[in-house]
């Protein structure tokens, strides 16, 4: 039996890659080149199966390409990338890579709150330009972190992480709001409490954005909602670009509506907005909250684990929908 040809979209591990190619005939693209969508459907139309990173579209038209195709396993917890429906429809199975990332981003998203709210890079770039030659009392001074308001917009298991690293941490006190309520137990283990979104808006004094990008998260923070928040507040997105109108958070940090942000995430990235570019209160990284050596490890084995699983015949581990099998 001829083993099921898998593409691996983006240069990842290569003890992984190796791993995959124990059990499937692996194409794999170590020289890390970003395909077009035409490029990559060329490359799918023989294909079994795909490993993702969140970069790579998987829509109708990529599906229409690849009759072969039968699962495509994200590299990422978030999986917007993915039309679901035309997946399902298709009979592909998606999978994503909860939980092993939850606490590594969950750090970073307390990282950048801390990096937004005590001016971390824009005081080092005074630094660095030379331009530090005396003491001012005023010089950077920021947002205190402990004993403040941390506000949390989606409240998965990253907002709980977040959530329990700034009440048990910080002695924070932390409200969120969510879709649906957690549990009294899980309100209680990350000492947070519901609040509507305009409550959220209005009060806190860190707020984080952990939820996910679909289309009625598109845009949940723009001009109307900035204006809702103090003028003291920081803003802070992990979650995904899109999520916050980036070139009305421009505008409101350049008129100081609010006193910073902490961006991981763009409407469009790689690129960034050019105004954000230009206002100083803002502290920007390029999409790095998962970013640590054993999470991203742990990531890349999970999606070639789904891979083996499915293929193996036990399941998608991590599956993101259920479509029917597809017919041979
Ligand atoms: C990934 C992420 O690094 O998991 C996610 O949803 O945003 C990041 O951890 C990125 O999507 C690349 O796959």
């Amino acid at each position: 039996m001829t083993p099921p040809r898998i593409l691996v979209a983006r240069n990842i591990f290569p003890e992984v890659v190796e791993r995959l190619s124990q059990h499937f005939d692996v194409e794999s693209n170590p020289e890390d080149i970003i395909w077009t969508p035409a490029e990559l459907a060329e490359r799918v139309k023989d294909k079994d199966g795909v490993l993702t990173t969140g970069s790579q579209r998987v829509d109708a038209a990529l599906l229409a390409a690849a009759p072969r195709l039968r699962i495509v396993a994200n590299m990422a917890v978030g999986y917007n990338n993915f039309d679901v429906d035309a997946m399902t429809a298709a009979g592909v199975q998606g999978t994503n890579t909860p939980d092993v990332l939850t606490e590594t981003t969950a750090d970073f998203g307390f990282a950048l709150l801390m990096a937004t709210a005590r001016r971390v890079t824009e005081s080092e770039h005074y630094l660095r330009a030379g331009k530090w030659n005396r003491w001012s009392y005023d010089m950077f001074a920021g947002s205190d972190v402990h004993g403040s308001t941390l506000g949390i917009l989606g409240m998965g298991r990253i907002g709980q992480g977040i959530a329990r690293r700034g009440a048990h941490g910080f002695g924070m006190n932390v409200i969120y709001h969510n879709r649906s309520r957690l549990s009294p137990e899980l309100e209680a283990e990350c000492k947070a409490r519901y609040v509507s979104k305009e409550e959220l808006l209005r009060t806190a004094d860190h707020l984080v954005l952990v939820l996910p990008y679909t289309p009625e998260s598109h845009h949940a923070i723009g001009a109307a909602e900035i204006a809702q928040m103090k003028s003291t507040a920081n803003l802070i997105n992990i979650a995904r670009g899109g999520i916050v109108d980036d070139a009305a958070l421009a505008q409101a940090l350049k008129d100081k509506r609010i006193a910073a942000a902490g961006l991981d995430v763009f409407e469009g990235e790689p690129k960034v907005h050019p105004a954000l570019l230009e206002v100083p209160n803002v502290v920007l990284t390029p999409h790095i909250a998962s970013a640590t050596v054993p999470t991203r490890l742990a990531m890349a084995n999970l999606a070639a684990d789904n891979l083996i699983a499915f293929f193996d015949g036990r399941g998608a581990l991590t599956p993101v929908n259920r479509p029917a099998p597809k017919r041979a």
